[in-house]
């Protein structure tokens, strides 16, 4: 390949160099460089607000329970105990409200939606996923924003257990988008054919939330 002929310090070889430093095309939201881990328009908080629509459910894990419908091959209705035998995995990851603040290094525990997805089993035509609270929330995800290895159905930050005005005992996070998406409370998830929006998404905002393209509000 002509590239290994290439002296040192050739102009592409310092281009390229530069562009390894950078994470130039690099497709993983991990592995993004750490002078772009803060979205445009953010700015960083030290504490965590809680954001919801007033009603913050009071739900026991004797009482929780999650369903899991529509467009599954393994429709499960699990309990707390039942949760609590997947595997459970520790992750590290930033919050992006919509409302401007993010804050970083947030250590969850719970079970990723990989190991999540591999009990439930969706079916072919399932695209999307449909996630119901016990506030009567919902809020729509395509199945491969959920399946992101950085998204986890947690029970626990920092070490202890989930709050109840942060979503306790269960709630989603998916890091990689605003964190509307991330439901607090959780009770369903339902796979579907199709896209639909949710509570917020059906009021203005973006069908997705991506974060570093500013996916606030729909355009229409
Ligand atoms: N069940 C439920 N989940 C929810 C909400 C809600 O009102 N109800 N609000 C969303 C919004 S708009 C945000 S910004 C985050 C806030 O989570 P926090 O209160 O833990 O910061 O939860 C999201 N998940
Ligand atoms: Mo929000």
């Amino acid at each position: 390949m002509a590239d290994e002929i290439e002296p040192e310090d050739s102009k592409l070889t310092i281009t390229k160099r530069k562009w390894a430093e950078q994470g130039k095309f690099l497709t993983g939201r991990i592995t993004r460089p750490e002078t772009d881990r803060l979205p445009p328009g953010q700015h960083l908080v030290k504490n965590w607000p809680v954001l919801d629509l007033g009603q913050q459910p009071q739900v026991s894990t004797e009482r929780w329970k999650l369903d899991v419908r529509g467009l599954v091959n393994n429709r499960r209705t699990l309990d707390w105990a039942a949760f609590q035998a997947l595997p459970q995995t520790g992750m590290r990851s930033d919050i992006h409200c919509v409302t401007t603040w993010s804050r970083y290094d947030n250590n969850w525990k719970g079970v990723s939606t990989h190991d999540f997805l591999d009990l439930v089993d969706p079916q072919e035509e399932a695209v999307a996923v449909m996630l119901t609270s016990y506030d009567g929330y919902t809020t729509n995800l395509l199945l491969s924003d959920f399946a992101s290895p950085d998204a986890i159905i947690v029970t626990e930050w920092e070490g202890k257990p989930l709050s109840e005005e942060h979503g306790g005992p269960v709630r989603l996070v998916v890091p990689h988008l605003y964190f509307w998406k991330s439901a607090k409370w959780i009770n369903r998830i339902e796979f579907l054919d199709r896209d639909q929006a949710g509570f917020w998404e059906k009021n203005g905002y973006h069908m997705r939330g991506d974060p570093w393209s500013e996916e606030r509000y729909s355009d229409d």
